[in-house]
C-alpha cells in the first residue's frame, strides 16, 4: 500500500473526511482490494451485516419526451409507433396489479410529456394513494418537479406541497446525470440544470420529503467531474440533509444518440461504487442498481461498499430501452439468495429504511 492509500485509509478509519484529491487518487488507483476493503469497512461501519431490498412496482406513465437527452433510448416523439401514455385508469390498474404480490412501493417516474397538465400527475398520485395508503409513492425526479413547475406556473415548493398532499411520500434521484452545466448542455440542454436539480432537492428535504441522489457515468464526463458531483452532493446533504441513498448509474448507451460509446468495464462499476461509498459519508445507503449493474455485479457489489440492492422493480422501462440486458423483474426469493449466498442478511426494507424483515 502506498503513502497516498495509507494516509486515505487513516481517514476512513478515523472518520475524517475524503478530500476531492482523494477521490481523484482512488479513481487512478488500481488497487480495487485496498478500495474496496476500505468501502467494505465503512458499509459495515453504517449498516453492518444489512443489506436492503424492498418489492416495489415501476409504473413508466409515458414515454413521450419533449427533453430528448442524449443518453436516453427511452423518450420518444408523439407520432413514434412506439408511443404511449396512460390514462390515470391506465396507470391505476398497473399499479394494482402489484399489489398481490405483497409491494410496499409504487415507484413512478416519466418522460416529459408535451401536453398533459399537472393535475393528472396529482391524479395519479391520488387515486393510488386513496385505495393503497399503505403503499409508499416514491414518485418523479426533480426534473419532473421542475417541469410540472413550469407547465402549472407554481413554484417548485408549491409543485411539492400539492404532490405531498395527494399522497407523495419520497422522490427518486433521477435526472442528476452529471450536476455540470456545461455538460448538461452537451447532454440533456433541454431540462433542468444543475441549481434546478438541487433547488428540488433542497425544498423537499426542508419539506420533510426523503429523496434518493444518482449520477449517471461512464458518457463524456471526466473523473473530476464525478468527483465533483459527490462533493456536491455531499454539500448539499450537509446543510439541508434528507438524501436516503445515493445510486450510481452507469450509462447504457444502445439505441441512444450516444452509440458510439462503450459501456462502463465491470472494473469501472465497481470501483464508482466503492469510492462513492467513502467520498458520500454522509448519505447512510449505496444501492447496486442491478438492473443496470447485472446481478453478478450487484453481488459482489456487497463486498465493495452497497448495502442495497433496490427491488423487485417490476417491469423496469428505461434502463431495458438502452440495452440492459438484466431481467425486467427478480422475486423476493432471488434476491433473499443472492444476498445469503455473498454471506450477508437479506433485509426487506420499505422506502424509507424502516426495516420489515430480515431473512
Ligand atoms: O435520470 C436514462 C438514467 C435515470 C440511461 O431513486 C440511464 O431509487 C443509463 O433515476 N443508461 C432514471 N442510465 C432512473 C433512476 C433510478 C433508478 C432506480 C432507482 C432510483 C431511486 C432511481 O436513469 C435517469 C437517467 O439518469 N438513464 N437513460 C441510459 N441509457
Amino acid at each position: 500500500m502506498d503513502k497516498h492509500m495509507k494516509e486515505i485509509e487513516e481517514k476512513v478509519h478515523n472518520n475524517i473526511r475524503l478530500s476531492k484529491d482523494d477521490g481523484i487518487y482512488l479513481y487512478n488507483s488500481s488497487d480495487l482490494i485496498a478500495i474496496g476493503e476500505l468501502a467494505r469497512y465503512k458499509k459495515l461501519e453504517m449498516s453492518g451485516q444489512h443489506i436492503f431490498f424492498n418489492v416495489n412496482q415501476h409504473i413508466n406513465l409515458t414515454n413521450i419526451c419533449v427533453s430528448r437527452c442524449k443518453f436516453c433510448a427511452f423518450g420518444i416523439d408523439h407520432d413514434d409507433k412506439d408511443s404511449y401514455l396512460m390514462s390515470p385508469q391506465e396507470a391505476f390498474d398497473y399499479g394494482a396489479k402489484a399489489v398481490d404480490y405483497g409491494i410496499t412501493e409504487f415507484h413512478i417516474v416519466s418522460a416529459l410529456h408535451p401536453d398533459m397538465p399537472f393535475e393528472y400527475y396529482v391524479v395519479v398520485v391520488r387515486d393510488l394513494h386513496e385505495a393503497y395508503p399503505h403503499i409508499h409513492i416514491q414518485a418523479f425526479t426533480a426534473v419532473e418537479i421542475c417541469y410540472f413547475s413550469q407547465i402549472s406556473g407554481l413554484s417548485i415548493r408549491e409543485v411539492l406541497q400539492v404532490l405531498k398532499d395527494v399522497g407523495l411520500g419520497s422522490l427518486p434521484g433521477g435526472g442528476a446525470e452529471i450536476l455540470k452545466d456545461d455538460l448538461r448542455r452537451q447532454l440533456c440542454p433541454n431540462k433542468a440544470m444543475s441549481q434546478d436539480w438541487l433547488e428540488v432537492h433542497r425544498t423537499a428535504h426542508q419539506l420533510g420529503i426523503k429523496t434518493n441522489c444518482t449520477m449517471l457515468f461512464g458518457h463524456v464526463e471526466s473523473i473530476e467531474d464525478r468527483i465533483d458531483h459527490f462533493i456536491t452532493l455531499r454539500n448539499l446533504q450537509d446543510s439541508d440533509p434528507g438524501f436516503q441513498a445515493f445510486i450510481p448509474l452507469p450509462f447504457l448507451p444502445e439505441n441512444t444518440p450516444l452509440n458510439h460509446l462503450k459501456r462502463t468495464s465491470a472494473i469501472d462499476d465497481i470501483k464508482t461504487l466503492a469510492i462513492s461509498r467513502l467520498m458520500l459519508d454522509n448519505i447512510d445507503h449505496i444501492k447496486a442498481f442491478w438492473v443496470m449493474l447485472g446481478i453478478d455485479i450487484a453481488q459482489i457489489s456487497f463486498n465493495f461498499g452497497a448495502d442495497d440492492i433496490d427491488g423487485t422493480v417490476f417491469e423496469e422501462k428505461i434502463m431495458h430501452a438502452a440495452g440492459a440486458r438484466t431481467q425486467t423483474a427478480i422475486s423476493k426469493e432471488d434476491i433473499i439468495r443472492l444476498i445469503k449466498e455473498a454471506g450477508y442478511i437479506p433485509t426487506e426494507r420499505d422506502t424509507i429504511y424502516n426495516i420489515l424483515k430480515e431473512f
